[in-house]
């Protein structure tokens, strides 16, 4: 199903060898005459530390966005293009009526929002470019609600460092995706919790209905089938601790790019 596999363990067998710094370069070397922005993400994925880079990009420095006539023809869907669980299915068939978001944790009012609810709020549109670590990019116009707004409504405390989203989707062995962001990233104006692609309603290859959207940083970031957003002091004890389902076999936690 995911489509990393195949590169992961070449990176595996890497890391023996090799730093870890390296890994990302190394493992996007098939993919590197098809794309022109990868060496620019590589270099500075390669070279800087989160804390240099925040330095060097502000935490509230918007992503690039775009005109409506970049948006690409495609779109492709990558990794996991459908849960395929029962649960999912029948909320496809409902047309996702009954599915709900919660926000709970490191949170003074734990709350969550049916997918109707959410449309309700107030919501942010942006036209970005997705880039995938496979070595592929695409522009598209999604809509959403700002997560900033979300979590000025359940407060998070003081000690809430990090926010985990998880997902509908697991793999073969069990394992459900998740990814995490910092809180104070929450609140940036270009994070959405996006239910549109395209001025449509979010399609399941896509991550219907709704799925993440934290632009400066790279597609793995950007979980879909978005059912829960737990807020934690730490990562350790959430999936494998190191913060998402690619972390866990070894990719940056600040994909920034
Ligand atoms: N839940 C979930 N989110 C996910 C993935 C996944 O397999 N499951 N794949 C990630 C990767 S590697 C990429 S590039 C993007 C792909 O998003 P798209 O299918 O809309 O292109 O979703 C990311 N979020
Ligand atoms: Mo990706």
């Amino acid at each position: 199903m995911i489509s990393h596999k195949r590169s992961m363990e070449r990176r595996q067998f890497l890391k023996g060898t090799v730093g870890a710094a390296s890994l990302v370069a190394l493992s996007g070397c098939d993919n590197l005459t098809q794309s022109s922005w990868l060496p620019n993400i590589l270099s500075k994925a390669e070279q800087l530390t989160e804390v240099v880079q925040r330095a060097v990009t502000p935490r509230d420095a918007l992503a690039k966005e775009y005109g409506a006539s970049d948006i690409s023809k495609v779109f492709p869907a990558n990794g996991n293009t459908d849960p395929g669980t029962q649960d999912y299915a029948e909320h496809v068939t409902k047309q996702f009526s009954g599915w709900t978001v919660e926000v709970v944790g490191l949170v003074k009012t734990p709350r969550s929002w049916s997918l109707g609810a959410l449309k309700e709020l107030p919501s942010r549109t942006q036209i970005t470019r997705h880039d995938c670590v496979e070595g592929w990019s695409a522009i598209g116009k999604w809509t959403g609600v700002p997560v900033g707004d979300l979590m000025h409504l359940v407060e998070p405390l003081s000690s809430a460092r990090y926010a985990v989203f998880h997902c509908a989707d697991v793999d073969d062995e069990g394992i459900a995706y998740y990814e995490s962001i910092a809180v104070a990233d929450c609140y940036h104006p270009q994070t959405i919790l996006a239910y549109e692609l395209n001025d449509e309603a979010l399609d399941v290859p896509h991550g219907a209905p709704l799925r993440l959207r934290f632009e400066r940083q790279l597609g793995y970031k950007q979980a879909k089938y978005v059912m829960k957003i737990e807020l934690v002091e730490s990562l350790a004890g959430i999936g494998g601790g190191k913060g998402g389902y690619w972390e866990d076999q070894g990719y940056e936690w600040y994909a920034g790019i």
